[in-house]
């Protein structure tokens, strides 16, 4: 039996143009993935529920035959059976059988979390503060990008021209988002200001701690192009429910040219960078509907990120280090 499956598991299509992963009314499952990782994480819950369903309904089944065929009126004389050497094997091997099953793929998936496919092409360091988080972009000192994200309320929302509820929710929406490259391997250096918050993307499958004096890494490599959403997840204090992370993910091209002029003036490039997935969202429409959907690897292998030097020397995996997919 092997288990490669995992790592073929697909990041499901999306033909939307502005795709956004966040929570929806009545959600019982996942978000959508927006990583390989959390695909293979829903593939990895799935598979789980393989095992978990039918066992309940067997000790539930069990249960209710010890309930009624034994009870004391209908089988007053007790068996005085207290060994039954097939069954004890049979109780004893089954469940190490299903716990191995469940143990490999389990193995393989956390391996998968804590190996980057490349070296990082960014790093962000996100700290987290009572109540907001703030960004910093390593750019070896010449393009730092550093900016604080804060929830947008009513009408902070006008201000910013992010009235647009289904791509800016409420509780959601910030003033300045982390923007990073699609198809780029992103490394994020979580850390905090005061207490400790943690840094939660459920559409990426990343949740990571962020602990004062002490630096946590996560990566995460998004597919398509859009916002995501997720939220401060560790009961930080008063405002714990209102310092939410957004990520909008662009193309490279995008990207470097927000990098760029971010390091001058973040409230320009954000706007430039808005009208710049604008037009291209109309251009696509005439296309194609799909366009917009989907990563643009021509793109992505054609421009170098503005923070790549760094990320390629410090923190190389054994054996990817040739690394540029
Ligand atoms: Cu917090």
């Amino acid at each position: 039996m092997r288990f490669v499956v995992l790592a073929g598991a697909t990041v499901p299509a999306c033909a939307t143009g502005a795709f956004a992963a966040k929570p929806t009314d009545w959600e019982t499952q996942f978000q959508p993935a927006a990583t390989d990782i959390m695909a293979q994480i829903q593939w990895f819950a799935n598979y789980t529920m393989w095992f978990v369903v039918p066992i309940v309904v067997l000790v539930m089944a069990l249960l209710g035959i010890v309930m009624f065929r034994f009870r004391a009126s209908a089988n007053p004389t007790p068996s005085g059976t207290s060994h039954n050497t097939l069954i004890e094997v049979a109780w004893t091997v089954l469940p190490v059988l299903v716990l191995l099953f469940i143990a490999i793929p389990s193995f393989q998936l956390l391996t998968a979390q804590y190996s980057p496919p490349a070296p990082p092409a960014v790093t962000v360091k996100a700290t987290g503060h009572q109540w907001y988080w703030s960004y910093d972009y390593q750019g070896g000192g010449k393009q730092d990008v550093s900016f604080d994200s804060l929830m947008l309320d009513a009408d902070g929302r006008k201000d910013a021209d992010k009235t647009d509820m289904a791509q800016y929710p409420r509780l959601l929406a910030v003033d300045n988002e982390m923007v990073v490259p699609v198809g780029k391997v992103v490394r994020v250096l979580v850390t905090s200001g005061d207490v400790i918050h943690s840094f939660a993307m459920p559409s990426f499958g990343v949740k990571m701690d962020a602990i004062p004096g002490r630096i946590n890494e996560a990566w995460f490599k998004v597919e398509k192009p859009g916002i995501y959403y997720g939220q401060c997840s560790e009961l930080c204090g008063q405002n714990h429910a209102f310092m939410p992370i957004a990520v909008r993910a662009v193309t490279p091209e995008q990207y470097r040219n927000w990098a760029a002029s971010a390091a001058k003036d973040l409230g320009s490039a954000n706007k430039q960078l808005r009208a710049s997935i604008a037009a291209g969202r109309k251009n696509d429409d005439v296309a194609s509907g799909e366009r917009a959907g989907t990563v643009r690897l021509a793109d992505a292998a054609a421009h170098e990120p503005p923070y790549g030097s760094q990320g390629a020397t410090q923190n190389t995996t054994p054996g990817t280090s040739t690394g540029r997919e």
